[in-house]
């Protein structure tokens, strides 16, 4: 009898999914928007913005520069910008006010470092803090500064390849810094523990391997090769090592690891029920939200649910390899995420605890609810008819938008009038 009862529980949970991964690629669009779109200004490839505590923002341009903007779209340049190497996805990328702003009035950047190995000239990501001061100019307008700018990390390996992630994250106790580190179209590394490409660190506020982490302590190999972005997960198996990177010092990414396996990890944000939440990109296919945990492994670019962009197959996350997690959501096809922000504020009560994610291709935002309990669902998705390169919530609740163009608008989103 013991025996009949466990044998028919067991079919009972076999025939249960072990979780249920939802493809919302081809969810339709709402029939209209419940909101209204107030173009603020425009930009030149704006990537991020972030909103000071007065409402001003920051706001990168991928192409360089950074810009002081007030609510009503007057921009001053910020001064002291450090140099970034523009070319396609990569440039000047993320900027973040300190969450110890008002006692440190600190911020953060992170953008593609440029530098020669073995006289071959690159890039790799770099994330720096600066203090940002005020003066005024001969116009008696307010400009910025950042000054005593320190690089407080980087990946010194340089090499060629878009697709730097650079999201940050503060963690809600506001000791420790989160940052995505994109694997650069090169593959394997996302699964080489000695390299930091692929991977989302945890870090302190000063760029340190954070006390903690699932390898704290320990360093990896001392040197690594680094390959030439290949033509697709096959090809990346055996792609010839262009030149060999030897760390300065030692090799800190195990220490430094959160999470690996991620493959362009754009979109990094804690929700209200102190979770990290992260949407990257998959190739033709495969753009997924992650619940990030510690020393999990998300799979790129083992598996996916995708293709390469020239067909080749990849094997599916619903081949189960041992020690894989899987997305909650996935976008088949793919929204291409600009960026996740969750919303809190008093324009949209409706939607508070609610992320809105922007995306590229599909020219929409997603709103997606969370059960608390490490589950989401997607609700409503807009048509916008803009690529939405990011996405953030203003002090007085009021929704920002950046457009992913030459002269991409900066929108400012309020509810429609009844
Ligand atoms: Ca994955």
């Amino acid at each position: 009898m013991k025996t009949f009862v466990k044998s028919a529980l067991f079919v009972t949970l076999a025939a249960i999914p072990a979780a249920a991964q939802v493809n919302m690629g081809e969810q339709k669009p709402e029939s209209s928007l419940p909101f209204t779109l107030n173009q603020v200004t425009t930009f030149n490839l704006p990537w991020r913005m972030a909103f000071l505590p007065d409402g001003r923002m920051l706001v990168t341009e991928k192409v360089g520069p950074i810009w002081l903007v007030t609510e009503k779209g007057l921009k001053t340049a910020v001064l002291n910008v450090p140099a970034a190497q523009y070319s396609n996805q990569n440039g000047m990328l993320g900027i973040y006010v300190s969450p110890n702003y008002a006692s440190d009035q600190t911020v953060y950047l992170t953008y593609s470092e440029p530098g020669t190995i073995g006289g071959i000239a690159g890039s790799s990501l770099a994330l720096a803090k600066a203090k940002l001061a005020f003066s005024t100019n001969a116009n008696n307008q307010s400009v910025a500064s950042l000054e005593g700018l320190q690089v407080i990390w980087r990946d010194g390996a340089r090499g060629r390849g878009g697709q730097f992630g650079a999201a940050v994250a503060f963690s809600p106790d506001n000791k420790f810094l989160f940052l995505s580190v994109g694997e650069r179209q090169r593959f394997t590394p996302a699964q080489d523990p000695n390299q930091p490409l692929g991977k989302i660190l945890r870090l302190t506020l000063d760029g340190k391997p954070a006390p903690g982490n699932p390898n704290a302590g320990k360093t990896g190999a001392a040197s690594v090769g680094i390959i030439n972005p290949p033509a697709d997960t096959e090809a990346a198996k055996t792609a010839p090592i262009a030149y060999t990177y030897n760390f300065p010092g030692p090799n800190l990414t195990p220490s430094e690891t959160w999470t690996s396996g991620h493959r362009t990890p754009y979109a990094m944000a804690f929700g209200p029920d102190g979770r990290l939440w992260e949407v990257e990109h998959g190739p033709r296919g495969g753009d997924e939200l992650n619940l990030i945990e510690p020393g999990k492994n998300y799979g790129w670019p083992n598996v996916a649910y995708a293709t390469n962009y020239n067909g080749k197959p990849i094997p599916s996350h619903d081949t189960n390899p041992a020690g894989i997690t899987k997305p909650v959501i996935y976008w088949n096809p793919v929204i291409a995420v600009g960026n996740i922000a969750f919303y809190k504020g008093a324009m949209f009560p409706q939607w508070n605890g609610s992320a809105l994610i922007g995306g590229m291709v599909s020219r929409s935002i997603t709103r997606v609810t969370f059960d608390g309990k490490g589950g989401a669902k997607a609700a409503e998705r807009w048509d916008m008819g803009k690529r939405i390169r990011d996405v953030a919530v203003a002090p007085d609740g009021a929704i920002w938008l950046l457009e992913d163009s030459t002269t991409g608008g900066m929108f400012r989103v309020t509810p429609k009038a009844p």
